[in-house]
């Protein structure tokens, strides 16, 4: 393994990996988060399949039923998929449409954060655990108490505390909530107010449930102001992740309909964030979604395309390319590696 910093010719050759060809072309996936558990590269994906499930602006065709785990001994290494980590059928809540999870690791025990939909087509958020980081994970029986929307992201701050952080618009539903409660009624705000934020709680000890209500995180323009609902370019959508360099916290995000990667800034991992620009342009595919995580003082991201499924939006495939921080510690734009 690789336990410098990449040489050029190294970020090269992963650059032109990431162009020509995904981590795994056996399967589909999508949405992946990745960490590095015991000095190896685990990544947690959507498996996408096709369901024959009809396309609609609730995304009701990504029918997804299971999860499988990706591991990379090393950034240039051959990516192993260890089979299905969790399976619907084993999820007493859960009726359809496993999407984008992530897991954590805590004194030596997995968790496996996942969304999916309930009996009565409402979004929740479960989590199963496991001795391994491949799993298999055992669910709980029911899903984490207050939890709703889409998109799990969590977060091990340096003190001990782990973070949840979640929520996307549109299909995964954030617009029907306010102050944590459900209303069919709720809508996005107008274009002219300020734009819907992802949630964030710091999770038990237990890892299992929230140990807080969630709060919304504010994302502000470069006035201080909160980015407004009808600036499409900037404006969270779905996709949280959180990392932390040089005592900042990075939070990015998708832009949905705009289908950017941004990330924004802060002191504190409850934000405010500020808007800083952009990590990636988009992608072959309607859908962008990420992941950014360090190993040996390099850092990576790992995104999707539907290259491979010649531009099926629900059939995406993993990749893996190097991810920059400038000397003022802004990420540099990575163009998408389309072939
Ligand atoms: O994979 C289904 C959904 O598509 C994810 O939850 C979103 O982030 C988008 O990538």
């Amino acid at each position: 393994m690789a336990d410098t910093l990449l040489t050029d010719s190294e970020c090269e050759a992963l650059r032109e990996r990431a162009l020509s060809q995904p981590l795994v072309t056996h399967i589909y996936t999508a949405d992946p988060s990745a960490h590095v558990f015991e000095g190896r590269i685990y990544i947690y994906p959507s498996h996408d399949i096709e369901a024959g499930v009809a396309f609609n602006d609730n995304g009701d065709h990504f029918a997804m039923q299971d999860y499988h785990v990706l591991s990379l001994d090393h950034p240039q290494a051959q990516a192993v998929d260890h089979g299905v980590a969790l399976h619907i059928d084993d999820v007493p809540w859960a009726e359809r449409q496993m999407w984008a999870p992530d897991a954590a690791c805590k004194d030596g025990r997995y968790y496996f954060y996942f969304p999916a939909k309930n009996a009565a087509g409402r979004f929740q958020i479960g989590v199963a655990t496991s001795d391994s980081p491949t799993g298999p994970f055992k669910p709980q029986p029911a899903p984490i108490q207050g939890s709703y929307s889409i998109d799990p992201a969590v977060f091990a701050d340096d003190d001990g505390s782990f973070y949840l952080y979640f929520g996307g618009i549109w299909g995964g539903q954030l617009q029907q909530y306010r102050n944590n409660q459900y209303s069919a009624q709720y809508a996005e705000p107008d274009a002219s107010e300020p734009a819907l934020g992802p949630k964030v709680a710091r999770l038990r000890d237990d890892m299992l449930e929230f140990a807080e209500a969630p709060r919304e995180i504010i994302i502000l323009d470069e006035h201080g102001k909160p980015l407004l609902a009808g600036d499409n370019e900037r404006r969270f959508f779905e996709a949280s992740w959180l990392h932390k360099y040089q005592g900042k916290y990075y939070f990015s995000y998708s832009t949905g309909d705009t289908h950017f990667i941004c990330f924004a800034t802060g002191d504190s991992p409850y934000g405010p964030f500020t808007y800083q620009g952009r990590i990636l342009e988009p992608v072959i595919g309607w859908t962008s979604h990420h992941s950014i995580c360090e190993l040996n003082g390099n850092w990576y991201l790992f995104y999707h395309d539907s290259v491979l499924s010649k531009g099926v939006t629900h059939l995406r495939s993993v990749k893996m390319a190097p991810l920059q921080h400038d000397a003022n510690g802004r990420i540099v734009t990575l163009t998408p590696y389309r072939d």
